[in-house]
This record gives structure tokens, C-alpha cells and sequence, in this order.
């Protein structure tokens, strides 16, 4: 069989596994909440008041899910559910995808980041809006990872100014690696990657 006609044959499926999920190493840790709240604080400041809890999300038998209720709203930064990671495991320059699942009690909408954990706090590639209503949804958020000249990175959801309670499950950072198509295919042009709406 000719080359090219494998190649053509063959061009659906490597389409399909265009994004191919790579190791990055455990970055979120009890990202699905099995765990209570172990590694996820809660930031309240100006007086915007929240309470962190964990509880049964409803969506499968004895599931649980990060319940985030807002007591006193203020600016979004000023209520922040997160958590902190070392920044050796989130590679410079390296594609990645923040990927959770998200309710609002009542519709509502809120900035998610991963920043330095410290000031000034300068990104580390995604600042995304994640908007959200009575159902459970799947947010998917595609970034490349910026340099970190500090020794922690932090996942933050500001959630200031949002309404109600809010709802967070099977948060994850994973990696995403491009595959190089070659041998007469295409040459993909990772400049016109950019982050997509939410999967619903
Ligand atoms: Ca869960």
C-alpha cells in the first residue's frame, strides 16, 4: 500500500488524537473532593464572607463535591477557593488543561486563574470566566504554561462577587502534548490554538 494512501486512510484517527493526554504529575491533589477539603483553602478578605464545605453533589451515589457558599459578596478577588502547587510541576511553555465541573445554586459566573502564589501574582497562563447554572457542567480551559520565578503556583477560583452557593468537583491540571504530523501531512500551527467555550 502506498504510503499516501495509508496516510490518507489513516488521517481521521490522527485527528481525533490530535490532543494527546500526557503525564504532567499529580498538580491538583484531591481534586475530586473524596477527601473533604485536604489541600484546598479558602480566602476571605475585606470582609467578603464565604463557607467551605463538602457534601454530596448529587450527581452520583455518595459523590462529593467542593460546596461553596457566599455569604457577603465583595470584588471577585476577595472570596478565593484554591489551591497551592509546586511550581517544578507545571513545565514553562508546556500545553495544558485546566478541566472541572462546576453548578450556581443560581446562575452565576466567576474568573478562574492559575497565577504565582505570591505577589505580584503574575499568571501562569490562563485566566478564563467560567459561567455557571442549577446543572452540572464539564469546563474544559486549554493553556500553555508560563515561567514561574516562585516556588508555588496557585489554582484560584474567585468567587467574590458571585451569588449564592457554588458548586466545584474533579478538578484537574492536566497535560496536553501536540502531536507532529510529518511525512507529508500537515504541518499544525500551534499559534492558532486557543482556549475554546466551555464543554457543556
Ligand atoms: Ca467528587
Amino acid at each position: 500500500m502506498e504510503i499516501r494512501v495509508l496516510w490518507n486512510s489513516l488521517m481521521p484517527c490522527a485527528l481525533l488524537a490530535l490532543l494527546v493526554q500526557t503525564a504532567l504529575g499529580q498538580i491538583i491533589v484531591n481534586g475530586d473532593f473524596s477527601d473533604g477539603l485536604r489541600g484546598w483553602s479558602l480566602s476571605q478578605q475585606e470582609g467578603a464572607k464565604a463557607e467551605a464545605s463538602v457534601a454530596e453533589s448529587g450527581a452520583q451515589t455518595a459523590d462529593q463535591a467542593a460546596r461553596i457558599q457566599i455569604v457577603i459578596p465583595k470584588q471577585p478577588q476577595r472570596l478565593q477557593f484554591g489551591q497551592k502547587f509546586e511550581a517544578a510541576k507545571l513545565e514553562p511553555g508546556k500545553q495544558c488543561e485546566l478541566t472541572f465541573r462546576a453548578r450556581g445554586e443560581e446562575p452565576t459566573s466567576f474568573p478562574v486563574l492559575i497565577i504565582k502564589a505570591a505577589a505580584p501574582y503574575g499568571s501562569l497562563g490562563l485566566r478564563a470566566q467560567a459561567n455557571v447554572g442549577p446543572e452540572w457542567q464539564t469546563f474544559r480551559f486549554p493553556f500553555r504554561a508560563a515561567a514561574n520565578d516562585q516556588p508555588f503556583g496557585r489554582l484560584v477560583f474567585m468567587l467574590g462577587q458571585s451569588k449564592g452557593t457554588v458548586w466545584l468537583d474533579d478538578v484537574r491540571i492536566q497535560g496536553h502534548e501536540r502531536v507532529a504530523l510529518k511525512g507529508g501531512g500537515p504541518v499544525l500551527d500551534d499559534a492558532a490554538w486557543r482556549p475554546g467555550p466551555p464543554v457543556r
